[in-house]
């Protein structure tokens, strides 16, 4: 049976604003402020998955949150009509009011961790939500993401879905985006490697200084055995505390892989050539023959891949079996990674082409074409068993074109974030988009 990687790709919400939210993500503190462009940054997105369609890839949708997310603010205490609650945040708790507003459940890497049924105990594809606890923002994200993943992968013979993580900092979990797969094809047994940035139990693991590490051990490995995984096929592998602090606030913009093959910088892990060993033997036991690409410091340097964000890419596999590296613009517009990037490709190794996209509107707070998406191995049947609302056809992208053109803002200053019509105007969009994607009822205002 033919297995494939699916892309899930978050539509970008209406109310996409930089807010300068995400202490320890450099783009997203210092863009804090400026006014974004949301219809850009949907139409944007939607390129994208329009581009990976055109190349035969199996592309998906995942849909954004209402917001502002008016009964997060009421459980703050703001109180009175929906317009009101908005009012009253303005007056009394701006910050408040913006965390509600971010479109943060763009970046889907982070919507939850899915283990393909190759890998799980009962034979299904597992999902966990993650609880985002290391912001506010983001925590309050997973309800609903549950739902609209529930909505997406519902048939419970092939689909399994575990609610996120006790929402504390010990159980840290910021889903697929610390979580990669290594296998020799999708629909066999593979290895999954969680990347952790502290442990919350165990003080032997060093901890970064400046920029919290959003991931726990703890969290990852309580997702492993929520997923069934077997000990032959997980590897843990702690992120190097020191590129934390320079800006990695998650391993995705540090390391990529796909396949057999993992892409990373020379200073991404702790004890690296232990943790690659460790890949390189599981992975032999499953008859898949890993390799490692390290990108070396005196090429590209870690602000070089932060401020790039080389490896917060799409690494791709192929017809032929070779690899595809989709980067943002950002990469081309860094010389000394363009150069890499270059010499990378004419090497005749596994990547072979690089494609360049410009996704400036979500790069802006920390969110490049990885970000931008959920990888779902599945197999023919499972494929057939997802709701077909959600997978990219060029009529779809069609649609959902005319939809956040008939819909979207321009431009979104903070102020406007004050406006009561900007929920009306989400609420409408969405209610349209549900039916566009034949999700059902999955929004606060749809249910309540
Ligand atoms: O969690 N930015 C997101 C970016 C997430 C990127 N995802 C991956 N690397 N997988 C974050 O920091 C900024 C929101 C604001 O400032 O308005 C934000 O939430």
């Amino acid at each position: 049976m033919k297995s494939f990687e699916v892309n899930f790709d978050g539509l970008v919400g209406p109310t996409h604003n930089y807010g300068g939210l995400s202490f320890g993500n450099v783009a997203s503190q210092s863009n804090s402020q400026q006014a974004s462009n949301p219809k850009e940054a949907a139409l944007q997105g939607l390129e994208k998955m329009k581009a990976l369609m055109d190349m035969g890839f199996v592309q998906g949708v995942l849909a954004p949150q209402e917001r502002p997310d008016v009964a997060a603010l009421r459980s703050l205490g703001f109180a009175g009509t929906d317009a009101q609650v908005i009012e009253r945040a303005a007056k009394e708790a701006m910050p408040l009011l913006v965390a509600s507003c971010s479109a943060s459940s763009m970046w889907v890497a982070n919507a939850a961790t899915v283990s393909p049924s190759a890998d799980t105990a009962d034979g299904r594809v597992h999902f966990t939500a993650a609880n985002l606890n290391c912001k506010y923002h983001r925590s309050i994200e997973h309800p609903t993401t549950s739902r609209v993943l529930g909505a997406m992968f519902a048939d419970q013979q092939h689909f399994s879905h575990h609610a996120a993580l006790p929402a504390v900092a010990q159980f840290g979990d910021e889903g697929a985006a610390n979580h990669t797969r290594f296998c020799r094809d999708y629909g066999e047994a593979g290895v999954e490697f969680f990347v952790f940035g502290r442990s919350a139990f165990d003080s032997r693991y060093p901890a970064p200084q400046k920029y919290p590490a959003r991931q726990t051990l703890e969290a990852s490995q309580a997702v492993a055995r929520l997923h069934g995984l077997s000990e032959e096929g997980v590897v843990f592998a702690q992120q190097n505390p020191a590129v934390i602090d320079q800006g990695v606030f998650h391993n995705d913009v540090i390391a990529v892989g796909n396949g057999e093959l993992l892409f990373h910088h020379q200073d991404a892990f702790l004890n690296t050539e232990q943790m690659l060993a460790e890949l390189h033997g599981k992975l032999a036991a499953r008859g898949a023959n890993f390799q490692s690409i390290s990108v070396p410091r005196d090429q590209v340097t870690v602000e070089d891949a932060v401020r790039s964000y080389l490896f917060n890419s799409q690494l791709l596999s192929r017809a032929d079996g070779s690899m595809l590296l989709i980067v943002p613009q950002e990469c081309r517009a860094n010389s000394r990674v363009w150069q890499y990037l270059q010499g990378l490709t004419a090497a005749g190794g596994p990547i072979r082409e690089v494609k360049v996209f410009d996704l400036k509107q979500s790069m802006q707070n920390g969110g490049g074409p990885a970000c931008l998406r959920l990888r779902v191995a599945l197999n023919e049947t499972e494929l057939a068993a997802v709701n077909p609302g959600v997978i990219m056809t060029p009529g779809l992208y069609d649609t959902l074109t005319a939809w956040v053109n008939k819909h979207y803002r321009d431009a979104l200053r903070e102020s406007d974030l004050a406006d009561p019509q900007l929920l009306l105007e989400c609420r409408t969009a969405l209610d349209e988009l549900t039916q566009i994607l034949k999700l059902g009822a999955v929004y606060p205002f749809q249910i309540n």
